[in-house]
């Protein structure tokens, strides 16, 4: 166990002690190949101690304002255009080449209202992929072909395939109502399941609730095998559904910022492996030994311009093609730290300069759509962001007292029905939270990302400290705008609590690490890997159910599809009865939540949101069956713990399925 452990961290986390390096500033080159190698900070070796990690640096670029994001709604006659296409976009003071929505690093924010149906025509305008980034032979977009292991399907491949997920989205998994029983109906609602192949179209029909709780959502691609690379191009946007907290006076009259909160994984490195010594074409990553070295992405986009797949390409560019740089794992075996390490951009701008005015109340509607580190987000003077620097700086309660607070009335979307007064404020890959944010004085302002200790950070290795924005505050004579009272919120809150007595079972997940026969890291939800021939687990509508979430080997971020859940306890800073759909659940440390399934019968998904982990196998289908239908849940157990931390051993109920 020890020794897979140091495997898993060593693979996935970066090796124990070694924190995750920063990205060489941007400024410290040109973006003009050759060499590429001049971007890639040369990596430690495993065994080096921590203190000789390099520092982390980070150049100052000049601060640019947030970017505002395009904004779009459909009717049945004008539908959302969303195409994915390799665009040329600026990253700092970097240029890259990237798979994108519509040409940006972010796409445009989608608003609907309940009641209303959200139509997007959907185009894949990705060329057709001729090489197998997993080198396993299957095909990069079907399933293994006969005869291969099913294990190949969490070999990430298929990076030019697509689909799209609105996630928070309370809407059917399947297809839209039209299409019941119409075998013809080609429109699909937030399935996950299909696949939209290089050059295709998908209708898209997204029905949403006329009682759907108003809210901060995104959507984003999810076809399992490409999530990770393609989150990491920037292919996420944010999907607002309108009403509820929007029509509180307090609310109305204060600005919106939307901010999507970025870690792309940019390198100048393609995907084919060469020799040392090929030529002004690789991409070197390092001097140990048994480096390896890469094309580069000249040497990638001309292989397939030569192929006539790709009619030109912008040379000189960097991209996102190699899983192994962009996130230091491959299940097949081969052990790497992470590349480098990540700047996180909001709305695709690496620190930009937030306007407001002395007083000014504004809504800050925050989607953390990275996948690589933690955001531990806080709000100080610039003079005072120094003594924000210390890793104790979470706990301390002298530099908490420093920080401007952030008022929450939204998790996940999901208005709270109070304000939660917070120094800090924590988002993981997919949480989304809405914070009221005022500055009574004038003057300049930091927005930072707090230093997050291995035992709380996403990927179990320390993450330092970051600047992510800046504030810059204007005075003001007019009187501070007030806040809302949490009576006015209160009756916004969309959910109940799941009453001891509506509970129908008990379902259990597991999050872990194990290994293949090669050697290589395993993802696995109940001891088993993501296998689509798999019979999902099962639930019943119109009950609610709770559920045990446990993480076995560091922390990972528990997602569910279509129905969010309750906390039954506090839990590392969010409260008890708070709603949610994504969650961290750290190591040995069992979450107990409670949902309902209303409205929607149907397969889906529940995974780890590190991306990466869930292409590699930390997935799982699920299943909402009719009313009636017997389920695969575990029985409830008479007494106060109505389900057992762990399930029954012997009884077949949500048990671990091994392969
Ligand atoms: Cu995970």
């Amino acid at each position: 166990m020890v020794s897979l452990l140091c495997v898993c961290h060593a693979a996935l986390l970066g090796c124990a002690g070694s924190p995750p390096l920063s990205e060489p500033p941007p400024g410290a080159s040109t973006a003009v190949a050759p060499p590429p190698s001049s971007f890639i900070t040369a990596v430690s070796s495993a065994a080096a101690p921590p203190s000789a990690a390099p520092a982390a640096v980070e150049a100052e670029l000049p601060s640019m304002p947030l970017p505002l994001l395009r904004e779009v709604r459909s009717t049945d006659k004008e539908h959302v255009k969303l195409k994915v296409e390799y665009a040329e976009v600026r990253f700092g003071d970097r240029k890259a080449f990237v798979r994108t929505y519509n040409g940006k690093l972010v796409g445009p924010t989608m608003r609907v209202r309940p009641g209303s149906t959200l139509y997007v025509d959907f185009e894949n305008a990705l060329p057709d992929d001729p090489s197998d980034p997993a080198g396993t032979g299957h095909s990069h977009h079907a399933a293994p072909a006969a005869g291969k292991p099913t294990e190949d399907i969490n070999i990430p491949h298929g990076f030019n395939v697509t689909n799209l997920h609105t996630h928070g989205l309370h809407v059917r998994p399947d297809y839209p109502s039209r299409c019941k029983g119409n075998a013809k109906c080609d429109a699909v609602a937030d399935n996950v399941m299909i696949d939209v192949l290089p050059g295709k179209s998908q209708r898209y029909e997204i029905e949403i609730p006329k009682d759907h709780a108003p809210g901060t959502h995104w959507y984003h691609a999810h076809k399992h095998g490409s999530v990770a690379l393609q989150l990491a191009s920037g292919m996420a946007g944010v999907l607002i559904v309108e009403g509820g907290l929007d029509d509180v006076p307090e609310i109305k009259k204060a600005k919106e910022q939307i901010m999507a909160f970025q870690q792309l994984r940019i390198t100048d490195c393609g995907r084919k492996e060469v020799t040392k010594g090929q030529g002004p074409e690789q991409c070197s990553l390092g001097d140990a030994p048994n480096e390896k070295y890469y094309e580069s992405c000249d040497a990638y986009f001309q292989r397939l311009v030569d192929a006539h797949v790709l009619p030109s390409f912008p040379k000189g560019d960097s991209c996102v093609e190699s899983f192994e740089f962009s996130f230091g794992a491959n299940r097949m075996g081969q052990v790497l730290q992470p590349r480098f390490g990540s700047r996180t951009s909001i709305n695709g701008e690496i620190t930009p300069t937030i306007e407001m005015r002395q007083g000014e109340l504004q809504r800050w509607r925050l989607l953390h759509a990275g996948i690589l580190e933690t955001l531990e987000l806080g709000l100080v003077s610039k003079e005072g962001a120094l003594t924000q620097r210390a890793s104790d700086a979470l706990e301390n309660e002298k530099a908490a007292a420093e920080r401007i607070r952030f008022k929450v009335i939204a998790y996940d979307g999901l208005a709270t029905g109070r304000i939660d007064d917070v120094d800090h404020l924590e988002l993981e890959s997919g949480y989304r939270a809405d914070a009221l944010v005022r500055f009574d004085k004038p003057g300049d302002y930091e927005l930072i990302d707090l230093k997050t200790k291995p035992v709380n950070s996403l990927q179990g290795g320390e993450e330092d400290f970051h600047v992510v924005a800046k504030v810059h505050v204007t005075p003001s004579s007019e009187p501070p705008m007030p806040l809302p009272t949490e009576a006015a919120l209160a009756p916004l809150a969309p959910h109940k609590h799941v009453e001891d007595k509506e509970v129908k079972g008990c379902q259990y997940t597991t999050f872990n690490f194990g290994k293949n026969p090669q050697g290589g890291t395993t993802f696995l939800v109940n001891g088993a890997a993501y296998d689509p021939a798999t019979p999902p687990r099962t639930m019943t509508l119109g009950v609610a159910q709770e559920w045990v979430v446990n993480s076995a080997s560091v922390n990972h971020p528990y997602h569910i599809h279509t129905n969010p859940f309750e906390l039954m306890t506090d839990y590392h800073g969010i409260k008890k009865g708070t709603w949610k759909d994504t969650m961290l659940i750290r190591q040995d440390e069992p979450l107990r939540i409670r949902t309902r399934y209303e409205d929607f019968t149907g397969t889906f998904v529940l995974h780890c949101h590190i991306l990466n982990h869930e292409d590699q196998g930390m997935m799982q289908t699920v299943e909402i069956l009719p009313a009636g239908k017997k389920d695969s849940s575990c029985p409830v157990l008479p007494g106060p713990n109505m389900c057992a931390a762990t399930p029954p051993a012997d009884g077949k109920c949500a048990a671990p399925t091994r392969r």
